[in-house]
């Protein structure tokens, strides 16, 4: 979204002024937040950009196709603020006081539901004040989607923020077609029985029509529970409700907009670009690159020990290797997330101050969000993409290094635990906890033949061309379009 989109207003303090309302949308996407972010600049007026992440990534192209609003937070605590139209799409924003974003979104959603269902690769707290106040906000959502939806609507309900919303749309607007996608992974039963509200999770995401996940494993899992916990009739993806209505649960992996970002890395200006970041790095043999959110699920931690273990141990030498390591800063306030960062921030320090020599830090590290034809050029740089999550529905980092390495070079080690490895077999796969095998993977990556790499990339480029979002989102609507429903009405298609 361009610095020179409209500014709204924000609404003032005077409680007699009447709300403008958001026309009304046949397709309504809900999501915890707006695809901006609100930034104030130095002489104190503000300004909207687009805000970093896979989900906007992801929904953006398919939202502007379409037309229609989207339903979210805008990012600013304590501050409603009036819909508004930008470039054709329709941002109606839901307000969230400081405690609110403190108890459901940094609380329950980021710090019970993320490491839950990433495998308890942290610890989950329990808290019922933020169960408390994840209820509260998952009803103001619901409310502003029956507000904004026309009669007949299709509604997409977008990851684990909103797992209630489903339930509680369907109570005040039956007429609805309603949609839920899960971005992260869906957790065996033995993991997700701990959650003291597991009945409810499964109840209000009973509530869509289509249940989508990233991986066949994950829709599995929530049949299972579905049949154990709520004890309702299952047969392969399909739940029986007790009122005649059907629930699918079904994977649609995740991909991205694929000819864009190649149009974007074909660029001549991207390629001198990726020129100049390797020669300011003394234009090593090897560059090795990983690009994620700051997150503890994203093996960071793991990928930097085995390669500053290569390093140290002379299996590589450091005028021949050289790893860039872009962590987004995220979820900052979580507390979880700055213990990471300090962790990384010393891990770093110490191989380089171990092994570095004068101008030849191992790792260049940078802890800082970059614009997207940097992204590219970086892609477009790396001889080998190192994406190591502990868990991970499906990252996109991966598909995106593919859609730039047009020339069929370069490589990608990639993790078992990532949903994208379904789809990209011929990747190095690596387990993240076994360092030793991680850096035989590294090695083999950088060493194999051209002829090798190239074999691994044209099969994954074919796969991530043909499997692209536009796809993902058209699979997963047209199958919410044609949900069968007890009164039989099938909804208008989309485009
Ligand atoms: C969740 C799930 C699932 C990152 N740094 C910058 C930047 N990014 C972009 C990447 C990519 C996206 O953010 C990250 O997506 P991932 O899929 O890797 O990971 P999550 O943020 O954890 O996303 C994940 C995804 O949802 C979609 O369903 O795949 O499993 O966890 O597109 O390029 N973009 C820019 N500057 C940055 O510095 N412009």
């Amino acid at each position: 979204m361009s610095p020179s989109s409209p500014v709204p207003q924000v609404e003032g303090t005077d409680r007699g002024r009447t709300k403008p309302r958001a026309p009304k949308a046949a397709f309504v996407v809900i999501a915890n937040r707006l695809p901006v972010d609100r930034v104030q600049n130095a002489d104190g007026s503000t300004d909207w950009r687009t805000s970093p992440g896979g989900l906007v990534a992801a929904l953006e192209p398919v939202m502007r196709r379409n037309g229609g609003a989207w339903i979210g937070w805008h990012g600013a605590a304590d501050e409603p603020l009036d819909p508004f139209e930008d470039d054709g799409l329709q941002l109606v924003p839901v307000p969230l006081s400081s405690d609110e974003v403190e108890e459901y979104y940094e609380g329950f959603s980021n710090g019970t539901l993320w490491p839950l269902y990433h495998d308890v690769v942290a610890h989950p707290e329990f808290h019922r004040e933020w169960w408390d106040s994840y209820v509260r906000v998952n009803q103001r959502f619901a409310d502003r989607a029956a507000e904004v939806a026309e009669d007949g609507a299709v509604v997409w309900i977008q990851d684990y923020q909103l797992q209630l919303v489903p339930q509680m749309l369907r109570e005040s607007r039956p007429d609805l077609r309603i949609g839920f996608f899960l971005h992260i992974p869906f957790p065996p039963t033995e993991l997700f029985q701990q959650l003291p509200w597991r009945k409810q999770i499964l109840e209000g995401l009973l509530g869509a029509d289509l249940v989508g996940f990233q991986l066949p494993g994950a829709a599995q899992n929530f049949v299972r529970l579905v049949r154990q916990r709520v004890r309702h009739k299952t047969h392969r993806e399909t739940v029986y409700l007790p009122d005649g209505r059907a629930v699918i649960a079904k994977a649609y992996p995740i991909s991205i907009d694929a000819s864009g970002l190649e149009a974007l890395a074909r660029q001549p200006e991207s390629q001198r670009r990726a020129d100049e970041i390797r020669e300011s790095l003394g234009n090593p043999e090897y560059l090795l690159l990983g690009i994620d959110r700051l997150d503890y699920t994203k093996g960071l931690r793991q990928r930097l020990r085995a390669f500053g273990e290569l390093i140290a141990e002379g299996t590589l030498d450091i005028e021949q290797a050289v790893f860039i390591q872009v962590a987004t800063p995220s979820r900052e306030r979580v507390g979880q997330y700055r213990l990471l960062r300090d962790d990384i921030d010393r891990l770093v320090g110490r191989i380089n101050g171990d092994v570095g020599r004068i101008g030849n830090p191992p790792i260049t590290y940078l802890h800082s969000s970059y614009p997207r034809s940097e992204m590219a050029a970086l892609y477009r740089a790396a001889d080998v993409m190192v994406v190591t999550p502990l868990r991970d529905g499906m990252n996109l980092v991966a598909k995106e290094y593919v859609a730039c390495r047009y020339h069929n070079d370069g490589a990608l080690v990639l993790s078992e635990f990532a949903g994208a490895a379904a789809e990209l077999r011929q990747a190095y796969q690596v387990n993240p906890y076994d360092i030793n095998g991680m850096k035989a993977a590294l090695m083999d990556a950088m060493c194999d033949t051209q002829a090798e790499k190239t074999r691994r990339m044209k099969a994954m480029r074919r796969q991530v061309m043909d499997n692209d979002i536009e796809h993902w989102a058209s699979t997963f609507l047209e199958d919410l379009a044609n949900a069968r429903q007890p009164h039989g009405k099938r909804t208008r298609p989309l485009l």
